[in-house]
C-alpha cells in the first residue's frame, strides 16, 4: 500500500474519533434529541436522492433489537473505487467526515444544514452499522463497528432494481438513551412527506408484538400540510391559497389558509429544516402580506380614512407554510435556524404580492371575509392594549402584591426557586405543608382556567386564574414578555393522574405555549410525576409510578396481594408523602416540557383544545401515551 493510502487512512480514523469525542458538535446533543437526529440524517440522504428525481419510496423501521433501518429505492450509493482514498466509494461515504452522499456538485442537494453532517457521523456514533447497496444487478454489503469497517465491501448476492439499505444501532456509550420514540419519528417523517410532495415514507415499529405502521404520501404537499394544521379549526375559505415559483435553481412554495381562530400559525422551512428563528423568506412573506392587505382595503374603500392594519392583525387566524429549497443556504442565528440568504426576501415578497393581489381580484368575497376578520382583530387588539395597560398599572400600583393564594418561598434568587402549580385546594394545602418553604412556592388553582385557544387576549386577561398565574410568574405576557423577570426557574405543573388532571395540565400548557413561549424555550416548565400506587409490606413502603412498575415491584417483593393503595388524586396523600414522592428534589422525577417542533406542538394544542371532536378523539387514541406525558 502507498504512503498516500496510509495517510488518508489515518485521517479517516482521526475524523471519526473526533466525532466520538465531541458528539454534540456534530449532532447537537447526546440526549433523546441527538439520538433522533441520527435517523433524520440517514433519511435526509434518501430525501436528497428523491429530490434529484431517482427515489420514490423510503421505509424506516425500528427493529425488535432497537436498531433502525432505512431503505430507499434510489440509485444506490456508488461502490466503485474512489480515486483519492483508493477504496470503495461506499466505504468513503460511511467513514469520511463531510464526504456526504454526493460527489457530483451539480447534484441538487437540499437537505442538510442543521443535521447535514453526513452518514459517517451516524456510523461513528453507532455500536454497529450495516449497509447494503443494490446496483448493477448485484447486492453489496459492508459492516462497521463504532465507525470502523469490519470487512471490505463484499458482493453477497444478486439484485433487482437499485437502492440503499442502512441499519444502525446507536452506541449506548455515547447516548444518554438509545430508545427511539415512535411518535417523535412520525412527526418528523410526516413533516418531510408534506414538504416533499409525492415521496412515500413509511415507518414501522417492530419492538412490541403488535406491529405499528404508518405511511405518509401527500399529493398536495404543503397544501395538505396547511389542511392538516387546520383540521380542527373552521376555515374561512375552502381551499388553501397556494403559490409556487422557481428562480435560478431556488424553489419557493407557499400555502396559506385563514380560519376563524385567533392564533397565528405561520411556519417557515428552508431545505426541509424548520427555520424556527425565521429569516429572509419569512420577512418577505410578512412584508408582502401586510402591504397587499393595506393596499386592498384602501383601494376598495373597506375602511374609512386611513385606518391601517398591522401585520399581526392580518395574520390572526392564519395558518401558512413557507417552504424554500436552495442550493447554498446560509443558516444563521443562535440555533442555526434562521435563513440569511438576502435574495430570498425580494423573491418571496414579489411572488406573494403578485399572487395574492391576483387571488383577491378573483375571489372578492373571500377577500372581504379575510379583511373583516383583520379589522375585528384590530379592534380587539386595541381593547386588549387597554386591558393590559390596566393590569400593568394595577401591578405597578399594588407594588409587590402577589396573588393572595400564592404561598411564596423565602428565597429571592429565581435560579434556585421553584413554583408548584397545584390543582385543587386540598392538594394545595398538602403541598403547602409538605414543601420546603425556603425555595418552593405553591400556587393552587381553584376555578376554571380559560381555554386560550378559544378566546382573544382581552378576554383571557379577565380570567382570575390566568391573572394570578401572570402576576406570580412576574414576566408579563405576549409582546411584553420578559424572561429576565422570571421569578422562578422551575415552574412545575402538579395535577392528578386522571383525565381531569390531564385537562387542567393541557390548559395551563396551552396558555404557556401561546403567551409565554420563551418560558418553555428556556426549559423552565416541568410536569410533576406523582405516584400511582403505594405498596405496603410490613414496615416497608414503596411508591410506583405506572402499572408496569407495580407488577414488577410486586414480583420483586414476592407478593401479589400485599396492601396496595391506588392514589386517585394528590389530595389522598398526606403532606409527608407528597413531599417524599413528588416534591423532594432528591427523590422526585420531573418531566421537562420541550418545544422541539412548534408546528407539532401547535397541532397538538389545536387538536386537544379546538372545536372538532373527531380529530381530538383520533389524536388521543393514537398518542395516548404521549398525551399523558405531554412531552411535546
Ligand atoms: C452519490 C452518488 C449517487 C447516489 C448517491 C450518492 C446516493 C446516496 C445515498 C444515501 C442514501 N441513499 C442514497 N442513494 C444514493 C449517484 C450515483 C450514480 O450516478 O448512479
Amino acid at each position: 500500500m502507498s504512503d498516500d493510502y496510509d495517510a488518508t487512512h489515518i485521517q479517516v480514523l482521526e475524523g471519526l474519533e473526533a466525532v466520538r469525542k465531541r458528539p454534540s458538535m456534530y449532532i447537537g446533543s447526546v440526549d433523546t434529541r441527538g439520538l433522533h437526529h441520527l435517523v433524520y440524517e440517514v433519511v435526509d440522504n434518501s430525501i436528497d436522492e428523491a429530490l434529484a428525481g431517482f427515489c420514490k419510496n423510503i421505509d424506516v423501521s425500528i427493529n425488535a433489537d432497537g436498531s433502525v433501518t432505512v431503505v430507499d429505492d434510489g440509485r444506490g450509493i456508488p461502490v466503485g473505487n474512489h480515486p483519492k482514498y483508493k477504496k470503495s466509494a461506499l466505504e468513503v461515504v460511511l467513514t469520511v467526515l463531510h464526504a456526504g452522499g454526493k460527489f457530483d456538485k451539480s447534484n441538487y442537494k437540499v437537505s442538510g444544514g442543521l443535521h447535514g453532517v453526513g452518514v459517517s457521523v451516524v456510523n461513528a456514533l453507532s455500536e454497529w452499522m450495516e449497509v447494503e447497496v443494490k446496483r448493477d444487478g448485484k447486492l453489496y454489503y459492508q459492516r462497521y463497528e463504532r465507525g470502523a469497517p469490519t470487512s471490505d465491501v463484499t458482493v453477497i448476492g444478486d439484485s433487482k432494481g437499485t437502492g440503499t439499505k442502512s441499519t444502525f444501532m446507536p452506541d449506548s456509550k455515547i447516548f444518554e438513551t438509545t430508545e427511539f420514540n415512535y411518535g417523535t419519528l412520525i412527526t418528523r417523517l410526516r413533516e418531510l412527506a408534506f414538504l416533499n410532495r409525492n415521496i412515500r415514507i413509511s415507518i414501522t415499529d417492530s419492538r412490541e408484538e403488535e406491529l405499528e405502521q404508518d405511511v405518509f404520501e401527500y399529493e398536495g404537499g404543503i397544501i395538505s400540510f396547511v389542511e392538516h394544521l387546520n383540521q380542527s379549526r373552521t376555515a374561512l375559505h375552502k381551499a388553501p391559497i397556494y403559490f409556487e415559483r422557481e428562480k435560478e435553481g431556488t424553489i419557493v412554495e407557499i400555502a396559506m389558509q385563514y380560519t376563524d381562530s385567533y392564533g397565528e400559525y405561520v411556519y417557515s422551512f428552508a431545505n426541509n429544516i424548520n427555520t424556527h428563528e425565521g429569516g429572509t423568506h419569512l420577512i418577505g412573506f410578512k412584508t408582502a402580506l401586510t402591504r397587499v392587505a393595506n393596499d386592498y382595503i384602501k383601494k376598495n374603500n373597506v375602511v374609512k380614512g386611513d385606518e391601517k392594519l398591522t401585520g399581526e392583525d392580518i395574520r390572526e387566524g392564519l395558518a401558512a407554510i413557507i417552504s424554500v429549497k436552495l442550493t447554498e443556504p446560509q443558516f444563521e442565528g443562535q440555533t442555526k435556524t434562521k435563513l440569511g440568504n438576502s435574495e430570498l426576501k425580494g423573491i418571496v415578497d414579489s411572488m406573494v404580492s403578485e399572487g395574492l393581489s391576483e387571488y383577491m381580484e378573483e375571489n372578492p368575497k373571500v377577500a372581504v371575509i379575510i379583511f373583516q376578520k383583520a379589522l375585528d382583530a384590530r379592534r380587539a387588539r386595541e381593547a386588549a392594549k387597554k386591558a393590559r395597560e390596566l393590569t400593568r398599572r394595577k401591578s405597578a400600583l399594588e407594588i409587590g402584591t402577589l396573588p393572595g393564594k400564592l404561598a411564596d418561598c423565602s428565597e429571592k434568587d429565581p435560579s434556585v426557586s421553584e413554583v408548584y402549580l397545584v390543582e385543587g385546594d386540598s392538594a394545595g394545602g398538602s403541598a403547602k405543608q409538605g414543601r420546603n418553604r425556603r425555595f418552593q412556592a405553591i400556587l393552587p388553582f381553584r376555578g376554571k382556567i380559560i381555554n386560550v385557544e378559544k378566546a382573544r387576549l382581552a378576554k383571557v386577561l379577565k380570567n382570575n386564574e390566568v391573572l394570578s398565574l401572570i402576576t406570580a410568574m412576574g414576566t408579563g405576557i405576549a409582546e411584553d414578555y420578559n424572561i429576565e423577570k422570571a421569578r422562578y426557574h422551575k415552574v412545575i405543573i402538579m395535577t392528578d393522574a386522571d383525565v381531569d388532571g390531564a385537562h387542567i395540565r393541557t390548559l395551563i400548557l396551552t396558555f404557556f405555549f401561546r403567551y409565554m413561549a420563551p418560558l418553555i424555550d428556556a426549559g423552565y416548565v416541568y410536569i410533576a410525576q406523582p405516584p400511582l400506587y403505594r405498596i405496603k409490606k410490613g414496615k416497608a413502603e414503596h411508591y410506583v409510578y405506572s402499572d408496569r412498575e407495580l407488577a414488577a415491584k410486586l414480583e420483586e417483593i414476592g407478593e401479589n396481594n400485599t396492601y396496595v393503595q391506588r392514589y386517585k388524586g394528590l389530595g389522598e396523600m398526606n403532606p409527608e408523602q407528597l413531599w417524599e414522592t413528588t416534591m423532594n428534589p432528591d427523590t422526585r422525577t420531573l418531566l421537562q416540557v420541550t418545544m422541539d417542533d412548534a408546528a407539532a406542538a401547535d397541532e397538538m394544542f389545536s387538536v386537544l383544545m379546538g372545536d372538532e371532536v373527531a380529530p381530538r378523539k383520533a389524536f388521543i387514541q393514537k398518542y395516548a401515551k404521549e398525551v399523558v406525558n405531554l412531552d411535546l
